[in-house]
């Protein structure tokens, strides 16, 4: 049975398989560091302990080729890890060719792209897989967390007919002669679940955003947790689930991924709780003050982003939320106070004369991004049909999304997680296309 270069111990009889990580030759004695998913161990090669032609392989054998040792471990002080393995057999499952379009040891540095257009070699690097290795945690961490809440997982459709986040973010397709887009968001499903009885849903799901932006924090396919709950009082109760599953994915790395987190320099993660929570109009005013001046109902900038991560910093936070949002800065769904019992004229002409009317809505900030946002939703058929004119959309078509509100809606909330975001400020990543496995942005559709 093939063992991982974690699992090894003194004495024992081992096979193990990976790839030639190094080759060092000194005459009469050969080493080869073996990779694998776990780390690394020394095959050490001498003509007196093996035979001539294992010998003979080694010798030949070029870096990064994959093979199977089957050997006794052995203690070795000067060995990276304490342990060496004398090989019986070294068998060559496939030879790799030189040169190597990257350097899996990091003696040769490489940039973004070259690594990006190699992935599969950068994968290789343990600082690389490692972050992979911790969103997989992350992942499981989640559904852990929303199953132990009585949350149902749910997949909505990847093409639909209607957008939910703005119309310019769309990739359009022929769907048999029709037109069709790629989601860009399950916010219309999860929230036509709620009308289902459901009642809490979550989503990992994959989201196609057709945005020019090429910045080192945009992509235009990204994964991530959308959850809808039903029966709420407010944003803040949506808010609340939100803080604890990030308080909770923070605490149980730092538990469960010491190994990974080290690998890519990091002790722990810190975390101070509780998220502070500012209004969208205290925001503003902390902003003036240094000396940043938006305009009401402009939506943060960067750079006024980076001024509220200096703000909260000063008291020891690195992640806060900044709510009540005003109307005109977000999604036409979102719930503003005084739109019950009314006629959608009545609405409409609210809308007209206060378009900045305060929503219960949410970002929640991490050290300077915004890495969610979220909010408690329309659920008076009469309102969303206003809302909806007055964004200027076509209610016809909507038409399947608002059946779903004739027949009872309860009230409900919920919000959007990117997940390489998040794994991107928790982890001081420098550029968001490092947490994903194969981006795709502006300019990249392979590999
Ligand atoms: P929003 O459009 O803010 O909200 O998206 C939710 C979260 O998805 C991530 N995200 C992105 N990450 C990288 N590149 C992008 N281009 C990108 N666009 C979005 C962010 C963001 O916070 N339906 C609402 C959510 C809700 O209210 O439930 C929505 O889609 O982390």
């Amino acid at each position: 049975m093939r063992k991982y270069t974690n699992e090894l111990k003194p004495n024992e009889e081992v096979e193990v398989a990976g790839w030639v990580h190094e080759k060092r030759i000194h005459g009469k004695l050969i080493f080869l560091v073996l990779r694998d998913r776990e780390g690394f161990v020394q095959v050490t090669l001498s003509k007196k302990d093996v035979d001539e032609e294992t010998f003979k392989i080694a010798k030949k054998i070029s870096k990064e080729s994959v093979i199977k040792v089957i050997g006794i471990v052995r203690n070795e002080p000067k060995a990276p890890n304490g342990i060496e393995i004398v090989p019986k057999k070294i068998i060559v499952l496939n030879k790799a060719q030189t040169p190597l379009p990257l350097d899996p040891t990091e003696k040769v540095p490489a940039n973004l792209d070259t690594r990006l257009d190699n992935r599969f070699m950068d994968l290789r690097r343990p600082r690389i897989s490692a972050i992979f290795k911790i969103r997989s945690k992350i992942l499981n961490i989640v559904r852990e967390f929303f199953h132990k809440r009585g949350f149902i997982e749910v997949h909505t459709p990847r093409i639909i007919a209607t957008g939910s986040e703005g119309g310019t973010e769309l990739f359009a397709l022929d769907y048999f002669g029709r037109e069709a887009f790629l989601s860009q968001s399950p916010q219309l499903y999860k929230q036509m679940l709620m009308a289902s009885g459901l009642d809490k849903v979550f989503e990992i799901a994959t989201y196609f955003r057709a945005e020019e932006h090429n910045t080192v924090w945009h992509l235009n396919e990204i994964t991530a947790i959308d959850c809808e709950v039903a029966f709420i009082d407010s944003h803040e109760d949506v808010m609340k689930i939100l803080e604890e599953l990030v308080v909770t994915v923070i605490n149980r790395l730092n538990e469960t991924s010491k190994k990974e987190l080290s690998i890519l320099g990091i002790d722990e993660i810190y975390v101070k709780t509780p998220f502070p929570r500012i209004s969208y109009d205290k925001a503003l005013e902390i902003l003036n003050d240094f000396g940043i001046k938006l305009k009401y109902g402009e939506d943060l900038t960067t750079e006024a982003e980076k001024k509220l991560y200096e703000y909260f910093k000063q008291e020891g936070y690195d992640i806060y939320f900044i709510k009540d949002y005003p109307y005109i800065t977000r999604p036409f769904y979102t719930y503003f106070e005084g739109l019950e019992d009314k006629q959608p004229e009545e609405i409409l002409e609210m809308l007209k004369e206060n378009p900045k009317i305060k929503t219960r809505s949410f970002d929640l900030d991490y050290k300077g991004r915004e890495i969610s946002s979220g909010s408690q939703r329309i659920h008076i058929y009469n309102a969303l049909v206003a809302s909806l004119k007055f964004k200027g959309l076509r209610v016809e078509s909507f038409k399947y999304y608002l059946e779903a509100f004739k027949y009872g809606m309860p009230p409900h909330g919920g919000f959007g997680l990117g997940i390489e975001r998040f794994l991107m400020q928790l982890l001081d990543l420098k550029n968001i296309r490092e947490a994903v496995l194969f981006p795709r942005d502006r300019n990249r559709l392979t590999p």
